[in-house]
């Protein structure tokens, strides 16, 4: 495993989604996270998707991160085509993301997606997972997310009012 330059790949089905997935990319860049960020469809660009993946398992990336909106297959198919791990970030849709969550967490047994919340927390809490299992083989890593769950609860009031 390359622990000196951990590497995430960020994809999403269309440029739509970005401003949800900005939230995953901003949250990788704040603990130094290099990634490669692309607008890849499994059902309108799936070639660059195969070729996504070559380049990914070429370069070594650590894990993946796809996100996608109604019929959320993107993950699901990512993860059928690498062992790499797979994050599956489900965006709101006409059916406020149910379907995307549902497309991106009910895979059958024997390919693993692992799924977030619908939206912006996922989106989030993607990259902090990726950052986790970064941290397991990188101690610079691991100090940041020590911190940076330190931080968090102090952010935290102690009184509601
Ligand atoms: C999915 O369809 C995308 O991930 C997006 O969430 C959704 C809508 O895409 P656009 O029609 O906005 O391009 O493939």
């Amino acid at each position: 495993m390359n622990s000196k330059k951990p590497n995430v790949g960020v994809i999403m089905g269309s440029k739509s989604d970005w401003e949800i997935m900005k939230n995953c990319c901003e949250t990788l860049k704040s603990f130094g996270i290099t990634y490669d960020v692309r607008v890849i469809s499994a059902h309108r660009t799936p070639k660059r998707l195969e070729n996504f993946i070559k380049e990914s398992e070429k370069k070594k990336s650590q894990v993946i991160i796809a996100a996608a909106g109604g019929a959320a297959h993107l993950a699901g198919v990512t993860a059928a085509l690498t062992t790499v791990p797979v994050l599956g970030v489900p965006i709101e849709s006409v059916l406020k993301g149910i379907d995307s969550l549902l497309s991106t967490a009910q895979m059958p047994a024997g390919v693993p997606v692992a799924t977030f919340a619908i939206g912006k927390a996922g989106a989030i809490n993607s990259a902090l997972f990726a950052i986790a299992i970064l941290a397991n083989t990188n101690p610079d890593i691991n100090r940041k997310l020590k911190r940076y769950r330190a931080n968090f609860e102090k952010k935290v009031p102690k009184k509601p009012f």
